[in-house]
């Protein structure tokens, strides 16, 4: 790992207790040191049709604790899903996102609220990422009022508009050519915002894809695919599936970058150069190599298909959260303790939320037919809002 220090990082113990200004993180001690530092990524970038961005990566102190404490979050917040799944508080689908932390932070930190998101089911850490509240999380999960989508959408329909996050789809590939519709809305209304489409390695195959990429490529719309290869579709490996698993270069036309997604700061970089590319040229492809630690659903406990050795291998030689733990080491930006404390509050706002969400109510009767069809369009009519059905309603 090769890093390079711009400027010496000041003391941390100055700085590391001072509020962080990360919404979902609010109250939290952080470091605010902005003092600049460039760290070179894991490996280079490999490009399709297009020249790389420089391996070199500009950061700060702050951004790097930050990172740390988000990631921290997002681990022990699926961790936990997973014990109250097993608890049968959970219930229905749920698909975890332990592994892949760096691909949801690195690309908020090279992007803006205003641009857009949309993903599949392994959605929880993608929310989070957009301003999300752990409340909102847990009570989703187990199907309560103050969930993100009032308890009605569960753990794959997570949803945070004022944020631009459209969702948490089940249906594999299908928020691919929604992603493109968004981005279409992008350029008509000449916002200068794009949009990131996240898929998997096995939608990587769907036809839907390419028709939608070929729409967005001759439309020149700002967006950005984001294969997210974690090299198993379900129980499926990628090889058995794909032709060709160089997802970046499957666009043929359209350029594509292979990232390190694993690498937080990688992913960052990324994810800012496809946006200005993307604004100013259209769609481009970026295919993150990740790793999901957990089997695809609660169904599958995940060892059938891989060893055991492979999944503790990227563990030690790969972890995004113990990558940034090294750097803030190597650059003395927290001591190995404060960091074990940082972890520490993180556990105990992971129980304080799901406390709280058990205490949220179910939602009630009436909800069922709520939020079914857009109101004003005539449509409601022939559907559930129908005055008889909610009167005889409970
Ligand atoms: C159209 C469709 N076909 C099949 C399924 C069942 N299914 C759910 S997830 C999945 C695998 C998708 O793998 P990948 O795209 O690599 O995403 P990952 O789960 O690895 O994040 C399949 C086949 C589905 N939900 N929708
Ligand atoms: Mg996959």
């Amino acid at each position: 790992m090769a890093l390079s220090k711009l400027s010496s990082p000041s003391s941390l113990s100055t700085n590391i207790l001072k509020p962080l200004t990360n919404s979902f993180l609010l109250h939290r001690p952080i470091s605010t040191d902005t003092t600049p530092l460039t760290i070179e990524t894991s490996v280079p970038f490999t490009s399709h049709q297009c020249e790389a961005p420089s391996r070199s990566v500009e950061t700060t102190p702050k951004e790097l604790l930050s990172f740390f404490r988000q990631m921290a979050t997002m681990r022990r917040m699926e961790i936990a899903a997973d014990s109250l799944y097993k608890a049968k508080l959970v219930r229905g689908f749920c698909h975890l996102y332990d592994g892949q932390e760096a691909v949801a932070i690195g690309m908020e930190a090279g992007i803006t609220k205003k641009d857009s998101i949309i993903t599949a089911y392994r959605d929880h850490c993608t929310f989070l990422g957009r301003g999300g509240t752990l409340l909102e999380v847990f009570s989703e999960l187990m199907g309560r009022k103050d969930g993100c989508s009032h308890g009605k959408g569960g753990s794959m329909h997570f949803y945070k508009k004022d944020s631009g996050f459209y969702g948490g789809h089940g249906i594999v590939g299908a928020q691919i050519p929604l992603g493109c519709g968004l981005a279409f809305a992008q350029k008509y209304s000449k916002d200068e915002t794009v949009t990131f489409a996240l898929y998997g390695d096995g939608a990587a195959n769907q036809g839907q894809l390419f028709e939608a990429l070929n729409i967005a490529a001759l439309w020149d719309l700002p967006a950005i695919l984001v294969c997210e290869n974690n090299h198993y579709g379900m129980g499926t490996a990628e090889w058995r599936a794909a032709k060709s698993p160089s997802y970046y270069k499957r666009g043929d036309y359209v350029p594509g970058l292979k990232v390190d997604g694993m690498d937080a700061l990688a992913v960052k970089q990324a994810c800012k150069f496809a946006k200005e590319h993307a604004l100013k040229n259209g769609p481009m492809i970026l295919e993150m190599d990740t790793y999901r630690y957990h089997g695809h659903s609660m169904s599958d406990p995940g060892s059938t298909y891989r060893t055991r050795d492979e999944i503790s291998g990227v563990r030690q030689e790969r972890d995004p959260i113990e990558r940034i733990r090294k750097l803030i080491l190597a650059h003395d930006l927290a001591t190995e303790k404060e960091l074990k404390d940082i972890e520490k509050e993180v556990r105990k706002e992971v129980d304080d939320a799901i406390a709280k969400a058990k205490e949220s109510p179910m939602p009630e009767p009436s909800e069922l037919f709520t939020n079914v069809y857009v109101k004003g369009y005539g449509v409601e009519v022939f559907g559930a809002d129908r005055k008889e059905v909610r009167s005889a309603l409970p």
